[in-house]
């Protein structure tokens, strides 16, 4: 071999640049970009799931406190299974938070800094699977229960963003289908597992601030002499649709909560079938003086901050008076899905999703907003002034009302169209609106 062909030879093995080199410097593909750290924080990339995949069994932390055996987990109503009160019980819920200082977590995933697996369901729910085992009890096995009823009653084309506690979402093709959308097709945002409640076994309880407090069962509900059916087609949208834009765009900015990342598809339609909460308020004398909200409990249990609890949020009786909130048992002329809140959810128009309580099984009267964490400590708007940092919860407004979010669901996002002097474009159903979008429109 010539010295110039041995040169040549040794030049090629010092290219240690890797052949899409110039790909990434010019931005041309993000996901794989990788992250420049100049902090001294220690960021795992290579697992978004949990920030160490070695960590999904659970763990005690080191000298934790001896457990107190005498301590379990149960249901207390026949025929309510995956329900367990907590509001009720103010004891309970400091012992379960006992219990659950004995272990050690995994952090949460970091998916807002590496790239997303290219799996469905997109993220496991290490954590909040591992919160139910350690708590045990009626609530051990509620994660793979509640996957088996996803498996059951939703669409087999379903995104899994997250696949417990359960969160997903219609691709767009199918999303935008129907002005409709079919049940198994409507997206899911849970924040805890499904419990499953018997309709002959379920009352709803109404206390608090009310002249008759009562409880009434399901076939109550729907007896016509006691309450005028209500029948209406209602958008829904989660306030985390499209979270997933949010980040990509806005990385660092916005919102990077540990949660389902939301494309456009946490929006969908249905024909709700109920009564209206004002009649049913009626029926138990009316509000006493000073109740101005109503607070709104689901059966079931949601892990937040070390402490479990029920989904419990609320709406201002103005809300109500204006017959814009229905407790509601059918969904598009069938009995509502488990996974949608069976027997019974509140149904509030035009409000953010995380106010139509599913498996509602209280509705209480106060004169404040609720104390409890979904209402005053998540979803809040800030104003822009303070900073990501330095939100503190008591500076937030409660999110009720929402702006409506349009989008153009096809072409998609960064596809290249060839058209003929026309181009096709298809949007998705607007908030309070029951018609989808669907335009066509030439350049
Ligand atoms: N009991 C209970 N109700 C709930 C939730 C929940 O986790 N538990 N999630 C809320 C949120 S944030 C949204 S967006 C809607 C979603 O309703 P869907 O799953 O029927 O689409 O339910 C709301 N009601
Ligand atoms: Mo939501």
């Amino acid at each position: 071999m010539s010295t110039e062909a041995i040169a040549h030879r040794q030049k090629e093995a010092e290219m240690t640049q890797r052949p899409d080199e110039w790909l990434l410097e010019q931005g041309l593909e993000p996901d794989k970009l990788g992250l420049r750290n100049q902090s001294d924080i220690k960021i795992n990339l290579s697992s978004p799931q949990t920030a160490d995949a070695n960590e999904t069994e659970l763990k005690l932390r080191p000298g934790a406190e001896e457990d107190d055996p005498s301590f379990v987990v149960k249901e207390e109503r026949k025929g309510w299974h995956g329900y367990v009160e907590w509001e009720d019980y103010p004891e309970k819920k400091a012992k379960a938070h006992k219990r659950f200082q004995r272990f050690k977590f995994p952090p949460p995933p970091e998916f807002q800094l590496g790239p997303l697996p290219p799996t469905n369901p997109v993220l496991e729910g290490v954590r909040w699977k591992l919160w139910h085992k350690a708590i045990g009890g009626a609530l051990e096995n509620v994660p793979e229960e509640s996957w088996d009823i996803v498996v059951e009653e939703k669409h087999p084309g379903m995104l899994h963003l997250l696949q417990f506690p359960y969160n997903g979402e219609a691709p767009k093709g199918l999303l935008i289908k129907d002005p409709i959308t079919p049940n198994e097709l409507h997206f899911v945002r849970n924040h805890g597992g499904i419990p499953t409640i018997e309709p002959e076994a379920f009352d709803l309880r109404i206390d608090g601030l009310v002249n008759d407090p009562k409880r009434l069962t399901l076939a109550d509900l729907q007896n016509e002499a006691l309450f005028p059916r209500m029948e209406k087609l209602v958008t829904l949208q989660c306030s985390g649709t499209r979270r997933f834009e949010q980040i990509q765009e806005f990385a660092g900015e916005g919102d990077e909560m540990i949660n389902a990342p939301w494309a456009e598809g946490a929006i969908s339609t249905a024909k709700w079938v109920g009564v209206s909460l004002k009649k049913v308020i009626k029926y138990c004398g009316g509000l006493k003086d000073g109740a101005k909200h109503l607070e709104f409990y689901g059966a079931d249990s949601y892990f937040k901050g070390g402490e479990l609890m029920n989904y419990v949020v609320s709406v201002p009786w103005s809300k109500v008076k204006a017959n814009e909130v229905m407790l509601a048992w059918e969904m598009n002329g069938k009995p509502l899905p488990r996974i949608h809140g069976a027997p019974l959810r509140a149904v509030v128009m035009g409000y953010i999703g995380a106010r139509s309580v599913k498996w509602l099984y209280r509705v209480k009267a106060t004169p404040t907003p609720s104390r409890a964490p979904v209402q005053s400590r998540e979803y809040l708007y800030f104003q822009q002034q303070y900073g990501k940092h330095n939100q503190l919860p008591w500076l937030g407004i409660q999110i009720q009302e929402m702006p409506v979010s349009s989008a153009i669901m096809s072409p998609w996002q960064k596809e290249v169209v060839v058209h003929n002097g026309a181009i096709e474009v298809e949007g998705k159903p607007q908030h309070n609106t029951a018609l989808p979008l669907h335009i066509s429109t030439s350049y």
